[in-house]
Protein backbone atom coordinates (compact mmCIF):
# COMPACT_ATOMS: atom_id res chain seq x y z
CA UNK A 1 0.00 0.00 0.00
CA UNK A 2 1.41 3.52 -0.67
CA UNK A 3 1.02 6.58 1.39
CA UNK A 4 1.27 9.78 0.57
CA UNK A 5 0.46 13.06 2.43
CA UNK A 6 -1.72 15.51 0.60
CA UNK A 7 -0.88 18.73 1.86
CA UNK A 8 1.64 20.15 0.06
CA UNK A 9 -0.82 19.69 -3.65
CA UNK A 10 -3.40 20.93 -1.28
CA UNK A 11 -1.45 24.06 -0.52
CA UNK A 12 -0.85 24.48 -3.87
CA UNK A 13 -4.58 23.94 -5.44
CA UNK A 14 -5.20 26.91 -2.21
CA UNK A 15 -2.95 29.21 -3.71
CA UNK A 16 -3.98 28.28 -7.16
CA UNK A 17 -7.75 29.04 -6.05
CA UNK A 18 -6.52 32.45 -4.59
CA UNK A 19 -4.77 33.31 -7.82
CA UNK A 20 -7.27 32.13 -10.19
CA UNK A 21 -10.07 34.48 -7.77
CA UNK A 22 -7.76 37.76 -7.79
CA UNK A 23 -7.21 36.86 -11.72
CA UNK A 24 -10.41 36.92 -12.92
CA UNK A 25 -13.25 37.36 -10.03
CA UNK A 26 -14.54 40.84 -9.68
CA UNK A 27 -15.76 40.86 -5.98
CA UNK A 28 -16.71 39.15 -3.36
CA UNK A 29 -20.76 39.63 -3.24
CA UNK A 30 -20.60 39.20 -7.25
CA UNK A 31 -23.76 36.95 -7.60
CA UNK A 32 -24.11 34.31 -10.47
CA UNK A 33 -26.89 35.05 -13.64
CA UNK A 34 -30.39 33.97 -13.05
CA UNK A 35 -30.99 30.21 -13.06
CA UNK A 36 -32.80 29.61 -16.15
CA UNK A 37 -34.99 26.67 -17.24
CA UNK A 38 -33.95 23.90 -20.07
CA UNK A 39 -30.00 23.11 -20.97
CA UNK A 40 -31.14 24.64 -24.37
CA UNK A 41 -31.95 27.77 -23.19
CA UNK A 42 -29.33 28.04 -21.03
CA UNK A 43 -26.49 26.96 -23.45
CA UNK A 44 -26.59 30.15 -25.36
CA UNK A 45 -26.45 32.24 -22.10
CA UNK A 46 -23.18 33.54 -22.09
CA UNK A 47 -23.52 36.17 -18.98
CA UNK A 48 -25.01 32.88 -17.40
CA UNK A 49 -21.82 31.12 -17.54
CA UNK A 50 -19.72 33.92 -17.02
CA UNK A 51 -21.40 34.29 -13.75
CA UNK A 52 -21.13 30.98 -12.33
CA UNK A 53 -17.03 31.17 -13.30
CA UNK A 54 -16.69 33.71 -10.68
CA UNK A 55 -19.21 32.55 -8.12
CA UNK A 56 -17.74 29.49 -8.44
CA UNK A 57 -14.31 30.75 -7.69
CA UNK A 58 -15.35 32.39 -4.79
CA UNK A 59 -17.00 29.83 -3.55
CA UNK A 60 -13.61 27.82 -3.77
CA UNK A 61 -11.83 30.41 -1.43
CA UNK A 62 -15.47 30.22 0.55
CA UNK A 63 -14.11 26.28 0.81
CA UNK A 64 -10.53 26.59 1.56
CA UNK A 65 -11.62 29.45 4.37
CA UNK A 66 -13.31 26.86 6.01
CA UNK A 67 -10.71 24.28 5.64
CA UNK A 68 -8.33 27.05 7.16
CA UNK A 69 -11.07 27.43 10.08
CA UNK A 70 -11.19 23.81 11.41
CA UNK A 71 -7.92 24.57 12.33
CA UNK A 72 -8.67 26.51 14.93
CA UNK A 73 -12.11 24.86 15.77
CA UNK A 74 -11.23 21.80 16.37
CA UNK A 75 -14.35 19.51 17.43
CA UNK A 76 -17.47 19.00 15.30
CA UNK A 77 -19.98 20.62 17.81
CA UNK A 78 -18.21 24.09 16.90
CA UNK A 79 -19.08 23.67 13.29
CA UNK A 80 -23.18 23.68 14.15
CA UNK A 81 -22.00 27.27 15.64
CA UNK A 82 -19.76 28.34 13.20
CA UNK A 83 -20.36 31.43 10.49
CA UNK A 84 -21.30 29.62 6.90
CA UNK A 85 -19.40 31.76 4.76
CA UNK A 86 -21.15 31.39 1.53
CA UNK A 87 -24.49 31.96 1.12
CA UNK A 88 -25.89 29.70 -1.88
CA UNK A 89 -30.18 30.93 -3.07
CA UNK A 90 -30.62 28.70 -5.63
CA UNK A 91 -34.00 29.24 -7.47
CA UNK A 92 -36.28 26.39 -8.38
CA UNK A 93 -36.57 25.68 -11.98
CA UNK A 94 -38.22 22.31 -11.89
CA UNK A 95 -40.78 21.28 -13.33
CA UNK A 96 -42.45 17.97 -13.22
CA UNK A 97 -40.62 15.47 -15.13
CA UNK A 98 -40.86 12.17 -16.28
CA UNK A 99 -39.36 9.00 -15.80
CA UNK A 100 -35.70 9.40 -15.68
CA UNK A 101 -34.88 12.11 -18.31
CA UNK A 102 -33.46 14.84 -15.71
CA UNK A 103 -33.15 17.85 -17.60
CA UNK A 104 -32.79 21.43 -16.58
CA UNK A 105 -29.78 23.15 -14.92
CA UNK A 106 -28.76 24.87 -11.81
CA UNK A 107 -26.56 27.15 -10.88
CA UNK A 108 -25.88 28.69 -7.32
CA UNK A 109 -25.40 32.04 -5.75
CA UNK A 110 -22.83 32.10 -2.90
CA UNK A 111 -21.01 34.93 -2.00
CA UNK A 112 -17.97 34.84 -0.40
CA UNK A 113 -15.66 36.85 1.54
CA UNK A 114 -12.13 35.55 0.54
CA UNK A 115 -9.52 35.04 3.19
CA UNK A 116 -6.03 33.85 3.17
CA UNK A 117 -5.81 30.26 3.92
CA UNK A 118 -3.95 27.32 4.84
CA UNK A 119 -5.43 23.51 5.12
CA UNK A 120 -5.00 21.60 7.98
CA UNK A 121 -2.27 19.80 9.35
CA UNK A 122 -3.75 16.44 9.49
CA UNK A 123 -3.36 13.69 7.47
CA UNK A 124 -6.07 10.75 7.47
CA UNK A 125 -4.04 8.42 4.95
CA UNK A 126 -2.33 7.51 8.13
CA UNK A 127 -4.53 7.55 10.70
CA UNK A 128 -5.33 4.49 11.79
CA UNK A 129 -8.84 5.56 13.00
CA UNK A 130 -9.92 6.75 9.45
CA UNK A 131 -11.59 4.98 6.71
CA UNK A 132 -8.81 4.73 4.53
CA UNK A 133 -6.65 4.36 7.39
CA UNK A 134 -8.32 1.36 8.26
CA UNK A 135 -9.05 -0.47 4.94
CA UNK A 136 -6.18 1.35 2.57
CA UNK A 137 -6.34 0.36 -0.77
CA UNK A 138 -9.31 -1.40 -1.98
CA UNK A 139 -10.01 -3.85 -4.63
CA UNK A 140 -12.69 -6.00 -6.24
CA UNK A 141 -12.89 -9.76 -5.03
CA UNK A 142 -15.77 -11.54 -6.37
CA UNK A 143 -18.97 -9.31 -5.94
CA UNK A 144 -17.29 -7.73 -3.02
CA UNK A 145 -15.06 -4.24 -2.81
CA UNK A 146 -12.27 -5.24 -0.39
CA UNK A 147 -9.67 -3.56 2.05
CA UNK A 148 -5.91 -4.05 1.71
CA UNK A 149 -6.48 -7.47 4.62
CA UNK A 150 -8.77 -8.74 2.34
CA UNK A 151 -11.88 -7.77 4.69
CA UNK A 152 -15.18 -6.78 3.09
CA UNK A 153 -15.66 -3.45 2.70
CA UNK A 154 -19.04 -0.96 1.97
CA UNK A 155 -18.76 2.21 0.81
CA UNK A 156 -21.10 4.99 1.33
CA UNK A 157 -21.88 9.00 1.50
CA UNK A 158 -23.19 11.86 -0.11
CA UNK A 159 -22.98 12.51 -3.84
CA UNK A 160 -22.19 16.55 -4.47
CA UNK A 161 -24.54 17.91 -6.94
CA UNK A 162 -22.80 19.93 -10.03
CA UNK A 163 -19.63 21.16 -8.42
CA UNK A 164 -20.12 23.93 -11.36
CA UNK A 165 -23.35 24.93 -9.44
CA UNK A 166 -22.61 24.32 -6.20
CA UNK A 167 -18.68 24.56 -5.66
CA UNK A 168 -19.14 25.08 -1.94
CA UNK A 169 -19.69 21.84 -0.90
CA UNK A 170 -16.50 20.98 -1.57
CA UNK A 171 -14.68 21.64 1.91
CA UNK A 172 -13.09 20.33 4.28
CA UNK A 173 -15.42 21.24 7.56
CA UNK A 174 -18.30 19.74 5.29
CA UNK A 175 -16.95 16.53 4.52
CA UNK A 176 -15.63 16.38 8.01
CA UNK A 177 -18.65 16.82 9.35
CA UNK A 178 -20.04 13.84 6.90
CA UNK A 179 -17.31 11.82 7.91
CA UNK A 180 -17.55 12.22 11.92
CA UNK A 181 -20.94 13.27 12.64
CA UNK A 182 -22.93 11.91 9.94
CA UNK A 183 -20.56 8.16 9.80
CA UNK A 184 -19.72 8.49 5.98
CA UNK A 185 -17.02 7.00 4.85
CA UNK A 186 -17.18 8.30 0.88
CA UNK A 187 -17.54 11.36 -0.95
CA UNK A 188 -18.95 11.27 -4.60
CA UNK A 189 -17.60 14.26 -7.10
CA UNK A 190 -19.76 14.82 -9.63
CA UNK A 191 -18.63 16.70 -12.22
CA UNK A 192 -21.10 17.45 -14.94
CA UNK A 193 -19.99 16.95 -18.89
CA UNK A 194 -23.28 18.47 -20.79
CA UNK A 195 -24.89 20.56 -19.05
CA UNK A 196 -24.11 24.19 -18.88
CA UNK A 197 -21.61 25.19 -16.98
CA UNK A 198 -20.34 21.47 -17.56
CA UNK A 199 -16.62 20.44 -18.32
CA UNK A 200 -17.55 20.66 -22.14
CA UNK A 201 -20.12 22.64 -22.43
CA UNK A 202 -18.74 26.01 -21.33
CA UNK A 203 -17.42 25.43 -17.98
CA UNK A 204 -14.05 26.97 -16.71
CA UNK A 205 -12.04 23.54 -16.84
CA UNK A 206 -9.05 24.83 -15.06
CA UNK A 207 -11.23 25.86 -12.40
CA UNK A 208 -13.94 22.19 -11.89
CA UNK A 209 -10.21 20.57 -12.33
CA UNK A 210 -9.55 22.59 -9.25
CA UNK A 211 -12.81 22.38 -7.51
CA UNK A 212 -12.05 17.90 -8.15
CA UNK A 213 -8.29 18.51 -6.72
CA UNK A 214 -9.78 20.43 -3.82
CA UNK A 215 -12.21 17.45 -3.14
CA UNK A 216 -9.78 14.74 -3.30
CA UNK A 217 -7.43 16.49 -1.18
CA UNK A 218 -10.25 16.98 1.82
CA UNK A 219 -11.21 13.38 1.62
CA UNK A 220 -7.49 12.38 1.74
CA UNK A 221 -6.66 14.59 4.52
CA UNK A 222 -9.66 12.97 6.58
CA UNK A 223 -8.63 9.60 5.50
CA UNK A 224 -12.44 9.26 3.47
CA UNK A 225 -12.50 7.44 -0.16
CA UNK A 226 -13.59 9.80 -2.98
CA UNK A 227 -15.22 9.15 -6.40
CA UNK A 228 -14.24 11.10 -9.13
CA UNK A 229 -17.49 11.26 -11.24
CA UNK A 230 -17.33 12.13 -15.17
CA UNK A 231 -21.21 13.28 -15.06
CA UNK A 232 -22.14 11.98 -18.40
CA UNK A 233 -26.26 12.47 -18.78
CA UNK A 234 -27.66 14.30 -21.06
CA UNK A 235 -25.23 14.18 -23.82
CA UNK A 236 -26.97 10.04 -23.69
CA UNK A 237 -23.70 8.53 -24.86
CA UNK A 238 -20.12 8.79 -23.29
CA UNK A 239 -18.79 8.49 -27.07
CA UNK A 240 -20.00 11.73 -27.58
CA UNK A 241 -17.07 13.61 -25.12
CA UNK A 242 -14.71 10.73 -25.68
CA UNK A 243 -11.63 13.01 -26.22
CA UNK A 244 -11.86 15.33 -23.38
CA UNK A 245 -12.78 12.57 -21.25
CA UNK A 246 -9.24 10.64 -22.31
CA UNK A 247 -7.76 14.21 -21.69
CA UNK A 248 -9.42 14.39 -18.34
CA UNK A 249 -8.41 11.35 -16.91
CA UNK A 250 -4.87 11.19 -18.25
CA UNK A 251 -4.82 14.21 -15.91
CA UNK A 252 -6.51 13.12 -13.47
CA UNK A 253 -4.69 9.55 -12.62
CA UNK A 254 -1.39 11.28 -13.09
CA UNK A 255 -2.27 13.89 -10.43
CA UNK A 256 -3.77 11.36 -8.08
CA UNK A 257 -1.64 8.20 -9.17
CA UNK A 258 -0.55 7.73 -5.04
CA UNK A 259 -3.60 8.10 -3.90
CA UNK A 260 -5.65 4.52 -3.25
CA UNK A 261 -8.31 6.60 -1.91
CA UNK A 262 -9.49 7.65 -5.29
CA UNK A 263 -11.88 5.74 -7.27
CA UNK A 264 -12.59 7.07 -11.06
CA UNK A 265 -16.41 6.77 -12.40
CA UNK A 266 -16.06 7.23 -15.54
CA UNK A 267 -19.59 7.77 -16.94
CA UNK A 268 -22.45 8.66 -14.69
CA UNK A 269 -25.47 7.47 -16.76
CA UNK A 270 -25.38 6.24 -20.38
CA UNK A 271 -29.54 6.97 -21.77
CA UNK A 272 -31.23 6.73 -24.18
CA UNK A 273 -29.74 4.90 -27.67
CA UNK A 274 -26.32 4.51 -25.77
CA UNK A 275 -25.93 0.92 -25.86
CA UNK A 276 -23.72 -1.47 -23.47
CA UNK A 277 -21.18 -1.58 -26.65
CA UNK A 278 -20.82 1.91 -26.76
CA UNK A 279 -20.24 2.11 -23.13
CA UNK A 280 -17.72 -0.98 -23.81
CA UNK A 281 -15.54 0.94 -26.53
CA UNK A 282 -15.55 3.84 -24.67
CA UNK A 283 -14.29 1.99 -21.65
CA UNK A 284 -11.68 0.07 -23.35
CA UNK A 285 -10.20 3.17 -24.68
CA UNK A 286 -10.40 5.35 -20.75
CA UNK A 287 -9.54 2.37 -18.75
CA UNK A 288 -5.68 1.81 -20.05
CA UNK A 289 -5.79 5.44 -19.61
CA UNK A 290 -6.30 5.85 -16.08
CA UNK A 291 -4.62 2.34 -15.29
CA UNK A 292 -1.32 2.99 -16.79
CA UNK A 293 -0.82 5.81 -13.93
CA UNK A 294 -2.48 4.25 -11.26
CA UNK A 295 -2.87 0.41 -12.00
CA UNK A 296 -4.55 -0.78 -9.37
CA UNK A 297 -7.38 2.16 -8.72
CA UNK A 298 -11.40 0.67 -8.38
CA UNK A 299 -13.33 1.48 -11.63
CA UNK A 300 -17.35 2.54 -11.71
CA UNK A 301 -18.86 2.32 -15.08
CA UNK A 302 -22.16 3.23 -15.78
CA UNK A 303 -24.53 1.01 -17.53
CA UNK A 304 -27.26 1.73 -19.96
CA UNK A 305 -30.62 3.27 -19.22
CA UNK A 306 -29.34 5.80 -16.85
CA UNK A 307 -27.14 2.99 -14.82
CA UNK A 308 -30.21 0.32 -14.78
CA UNK A 309 -29.58 -2.01 -17.21
CA UNK A 310 -26.38 -3.86 -14.92
CA UNK A 311 -27.69 -7.02 -16.61
CA UNK A 312 -26.32 -6.25 -20.24
CA UNK A 313 -22.49 -5.52 -18.07
CA UNK A 314 -23.22 -9.57 -16.80
CA UNK A 315 -23.75 -10.42 -20.30
CA UNK A 316 -20.90 -9.39 -21.68
CA UNK A 317 -18.15 -8.08 -18.83
CA UNK A 318 -15.09 -5.94 -19.42
CA UNK A 319 -12.08 -7.17 -19.23
CA UNK A 320 -9.89 -6.05 -16.77
CA UNK A 321 -9.49 -6.37 -12.75
CA UNK A 322 -10.97 -4.15 -10.69
CA UNK A 323 -14.31 -2.72 -12.08
CA UNK A 324 -17.66 -2.18 -10.47
CA UNK A 325 -21.08 -1.94 -12.52
CA UNK A 326 -23.07 1.47 -11.67
CA UNK A 327 -26.82 0.68 -10.67
CA UNK A 328 -28.62 3.76 -10.18
CA UNK A 329 -32.26 4.27 -8.45
CA UNK A 330 -34.99 6.51 -7.11
CA UNK A 331 -36.57 4.38 -5.07
CA UNK A 332 -40.12 6.16 -6.30
CA UNK A 333 -39.90 5.40 -9.67
CA UNK A 334 -37.84 2.16 -9.58
CA UNK A 335 -39.24 -0.37 -7.50
CA UNK A 336 -39.02 -4.28 -7.33
CA UNK A 337 -38.26 -4.52 -11.06
CA UNK A 338 -34.72 -3.03 -10.69
CA UNK A 339 -34.40 -4.73 -6.76
CA UNK A 340 -34.63 -8.01 -8.62
CA UNK A 341 -32.10 -7.43 -11.29
CA UNK A 342 -29.64 -6.21 -9.05
CA UNK A 343 -30.02 -8.96 -7.06
CA UNK A 344 -29.42 -11.46 -9.56
CA UNK A 345 -26.81 -9.74 -11.20
CA UNK A 346 -25.14 -10.14 -8.28
CA UNK A 347 -25.78 -13.14 -7.77
CA UNK A 348 -24.54 -14.49 -10.74
CA UNK A 349 -21.75 -12.70 -10.06
CA UNK A 350 -21.38 -9.27 -11.08
CA UNK A 351 -19.84 -6.49 -8.77
CA UNK A 352 -22.64 -3.85 -8.79
CA UNK A 353 -21.79 -0.41 -7.12
CA UNK A 354 -24.91 2.12 -6.50
CA UNK A 355 -23.02 5.52 -6.88
CA UNK A 356 -26.29 7.14 -6.97
CA UNK A 357 -29.92 6.89 -5.47
CA UNK A 358 -32.54 9.01 -4.05
CA UNK A 359 -35.73 8.25 -2.56
CA UNK A 360 -38.15 10.21 -4.40
CA UNK A 361 -38.92 9.67 -7.66
CA UNK A 362 -35.96 10.24 -11.18
CA UNK A 363 -36.73 13.35 -11.87
CA UNK A 364 -34.61 14.58 -8.49
CA UNK A 365 -37.91 15.53 -7.36
CA UNK A 366 -41.69 14.38 -5.80
CA UNK A 367 -42.49 12.73 -2.80
CA UNK A 368 -39.98 10.69 -1.12
CA UNK A 369 -41.52 6.99 -1.25
CA UNK A 370 -40.66 5.52 2.43
CA UNK A 371 -41.71 2.03 2.25
CA UNK A 372 -39.53 1.72 -1.42
CA UNK A 373 -36.72 3.49 -0.04
CA UNK A 374 -36.27 1.30 3.11
CA UNK A 375 -36.88 -1.70 0.50
CA UNK A 376 -34.02 -0.77 -1.32
CA UNK A 377 -32.14 -0.51 2.02
CA UNK A 378 -32.36 -3.95 2.68
CA UNK A 379 -31.55 -5.49 -0.41
CA UNK A 380 -28.09 -2.91 -0.38
CA UNK A 381 -27.29 -4.28 3.33
CA UNK A 382 -28.06 -8.17 2.18
CA UNK A 383 -25.40 -8.01 -0.54
CA UNK A 384 -22.91 -5.28 1.15
CA UNK A 385 -23.62 -3.04 -2.10
CA UNK A 386 -21.51 0.41 -1.33
CA UNK A 387 -24.05 3.46 -1.77
CA UNK A 388 -23.84 6.73 -2.75
CA UNK A 389 -27.15 9.36 -1.98
CA UNK A 390 -27.72 12.02 -4.11
CA UNK A 391 -26.90 14.70 -3.16
CA UNK A 392 -25.32 17.23 -1.41
CA UNK A 393 -27.03 20.45 -2.12
CA UNK A 394 -29.57 22.96 -0.65
CA UNK A 395 -31.73 23.87 -4.43
CA UNK A 396 -35.43 23.08 -3.92
CA UNK A 397 -35.65 19.88 -4.81
CA UNK A 398 -36.74 16.37 -2.67
CA UNK A 399 -33.34 15.20 -3.46
CA UNK A 400 -31.56 17.78 -1.75
CA UNK A 401 -30.49 16.69 1.69
CA UNK A 402 -30.44 20.21 2.93
CA UNK A 403 -33.51 22.49 3.01
CA UNK A 404 -33.33 25.68 0.74
CA UNK A 405 -33.36 27.88 2.96
CA UNK A 406 -30.56 26.58 4.46
CA UNK A 407 -27.09 27.96 3.65
CA UNK A 408 -25.06 26.17 6.28
CA UNK A 409 -22.51 24.00 5.12
CA UNK A 410 -22.22 21.63 7.80
CA UNK A 411 -23.96 20.99 10.91
CA UNK A 412 -27.22 20.84 10.13
CA UNK A 413 -30.26 20.43 12.35
CA UNK A 414 -33.32 18.48 11.61
CA UNK A 415 -35.26 21.00 10.85
CA UNK A 416 -32.08 22.49 8.31
CA UNK A 417 -32.60 18.80 6.58
CA UNK A 418 -35.00 17.68 3.68
CA UNK A 419 -37.21 14.32 4.37
CA UNK A 420 -34.42 13.00 2.53
CA UNK A 421 -31.66 14.12 4.82
CA UNK A 422 -32.91 13.04 7.86
CA UNK A 423 -33.55 9.79 6.32
CA UNK A 424 -30.46 8.91 4.62
CA UNK A 425 -28.36 10.46 7.79
CA UNK A 426 -30.39 8.04 9.82
CA UNK A 427 -29.71 4.96 7.34
CA UNK A 428 -25.27 6.28 7.56
CA UNK A 429 -25.43 6.28 11.25
CA UNK A 430 -27.01 2.60 11.66
CA UNK A 431 -23.97 1.50 10.21
CA UNK A 432 -21.76 0.02 12.68
CA UNK A 433 -18.57 -0.76 10.42
CA UNK A 434 -16.16 1.75 9.22
C1 LIG B 1 -30.54 16.36 -11.51
C2 LIG B 1 -30.49 17.38 -10.40
C3 LIG B 1 -31.20 18.63 -10.84
C4 LIG B 1 -30.56 19.12 -12.13
C5 LIG B 1 -30.55 18.03 -13.18
C6 LIG B 1 -29.78 18.46 -14.41
O1 LIG B 1 -31.08 16.83 -9.23
O2 LIG B 1 -31.12 19.63 -9.85
O3 LIG B 1 -31.30 20.22 -12.60
O4 LIG B 1 -29.93 16.86 -12.67
O5 LIG B 1 -30.12 17.69 -15.51
C7 LIG B 1 -29.92 11.40 -12.43
C8 LIG B 1 -28.67 12.14 -12.72
C9 LIG B 1 -28.57 13.39 -11.88
C10 LIG B 1 -29.94 14.06 -11.76
C11 LIG B 1 -30.82 13.12 -10.97
C12 LIG B 1 -32.21 13.68 -10.68
O6 LIG B 1 -27.51 11.37 -12.56
O7 LIG B 1 -27.66 14.26 -12.50
O8 LIG B 1 -29.76 15.27 -11.06
N1 LIG B 1 -30.92 11.85 -11.69
O9 LIG B 1 -32.89 13.96 -11.86
N2 LIG B 1 -30.23 10.20 -12.89
C13 LIG B 1 -31.46 9.90 -12.48
C14 LIG B 1 -31.92 10.95 -11.69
Amino acid sequence: MRVKHGIGKAAAAVVLAAVLLTGCSNGVNESAGESVGSVSEQSSNTASSVSSVSSSLSAISSANSSAASSTTSSAVSSASTSESKSESKPESVEESKPESKPESVEESKPESKPEETSVPSQSGETDKNTPYGKHGALSVKGTDLVGASGEKVQLRGMSTHGLAWFPQYVNYDTFKFLRDDWNTNCVRLAMYTHENGGYCAGGNKEQLKTLVKNGVDYASQLGMYVIVDWHVLNEQSPLVYKDEAKKFFEEMSKQFADKDNVIYEICNEPNSSASWQDVTTYANEIIPIIRANDPNSVILVGTPQWSQNIDQALSAPLNFDNIMYTLHFYAATHTDWLRNKMESCINSGLPVFVSEFGTCDASGNGAVDVGQSNAWKDIIEKHNVSYMCWNLANKNESSCIIVSGCSKLYGWSDGELSTQGKWIRDWFKSETEM
